[in-house]
C-alpha cells in the first residue's frame, strides 16, 4: 500500500505520518517512510539545491525547478518505492505528485496538463492508493514552518516559506481543487486542531481503507 501525505508548508505533514507510522507498525504492517524531495542519495543532493538557495541573484527557472522534483521522484520511485511495494511494505510519502501539481501548477503557474505528464514519467505510473491532505490557513502553516526552520540544526531549508502569502494561497487553493477532482483518493483532514485529534481521524481514514 502506497500512502503520501500532502499540504502546505506546517500543515503538520510530517508529524502525522511519523504518528501513523507508529500506529501500523504497532498494527503488525512493515512500513517504510519516504519524504520529497530527497530519499535516496541522488534526491538528497537536489533536496539541497531546491531547498537551500544558495545563488540569490540567479534564482531557479519555475520549469528548472519543476524537472529538478522530477529527477528526485524517478530516482525515489525507482530505488525505493517500487521495491518496497512489491515486497508487500506499506510506504509512507512525505509530498508526492500532487506537490508538483499545487506548487509548480497552481503556486507558479506551470500548465497542469504538462505536470501531469511529467508526473507519469517520473512515477513510472505508480500513484498513491491513499493520499491524506492536511489542510490548514496559511498563516497558521508559516507560523509553525518558522518556528521549525528556527529550531532545527543544519541547513536553513526556506527558500519557499519565503514566497509571497499570495504564492502560499494559490498553493492550498490548489490543493483543495485537487481533492475536489479525486474524493476517492484524497482525504481532506483538518490540520487546525490538537496533533492527537487530527490523528485518530488520519487512523480511521486509513484503517477503513486498509
Ligand atoms: N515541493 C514542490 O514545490 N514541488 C514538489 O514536487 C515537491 C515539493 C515534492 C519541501 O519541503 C518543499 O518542496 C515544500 C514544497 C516543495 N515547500 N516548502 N517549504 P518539506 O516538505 O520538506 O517542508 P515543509 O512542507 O515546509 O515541511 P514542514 O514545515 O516541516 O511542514 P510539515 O511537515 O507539514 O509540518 P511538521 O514538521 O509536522 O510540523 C511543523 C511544526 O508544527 C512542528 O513544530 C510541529 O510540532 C508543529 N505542529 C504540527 N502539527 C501541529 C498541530 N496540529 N498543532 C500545533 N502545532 C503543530
Amino acid at each position: 500500500m502506497f500512502i503520501s501525505f500532502e499540504g502546505i508548508e506546517g500543515c503538520g505533514k510530517t508529524t502525522q505520518l511519523e504518528m501513523l507510522r507508529d500506529h501500523l507498525e504497532w498494527k503488525g504492517k512493515s512500513c517504510v517512510v519516504v519524504r520529497e524531495p530527497g530519499g535516496t542519495e541522488l534526491g538528497e543532493r537536489i533536496r539541497n539545491i531546491l531547498l537551500v538557495m544558495e545563488d540569490e541573484a540567479e534564482g531557479i527557472e519555475p520549469w528548472a525547478e519543476l524537472f529538478l522534483y522530477s529527477a528526485s521522484r524517478a530516482q525515489l520511485v525507482k530505488n525505493v518505492i517500487k521495491p518496497c511495494l512489491e515486497d508487500g511494505k506499506v510506504v509512507l510519502c512525505d509530498r508526492f505528485t500532487d506537490s508538483t501539481l499545487a506548487y509548480q501548477g497552481y503556486g507558479r503557474g506551470l500548465d497542469i496538463d504538462a505536470i501531469k505528464t511529467i508526473n507519469s514519467y517520473s512515477t513510472f505510473g505508480i500513484t498513491p492508493d491513499v493520499t491524506i491532505l492536511i489542510d490548514c490557513p496559511v498563516e497558521t502553516g508559516l507560523k509553525r514552518a518558522w518556528h521549525r526552520i528556527k529550531n532545527s540544526e543544519g541547513a536553513t531549508e526556506d527558500r519557499f516559506e519565503r514566497e509571497a502569502i499570495e504564492f502560499h494561497q494559490r498553493v492550498r487553493r490548489g490543493y483543495l481543487e485537487l481533492a475536489q477532482k479525486e474524493p476517492q483518493r484524497i482525504y481532506v483532514v483538518d490540520g487546525t486542531g490538537e496533533i492527537s485529534v487530527i490523528h485518530g481521524k488520519i487512523c480511521d481514514i486509513i484503517d477503513k481503507v486498509i
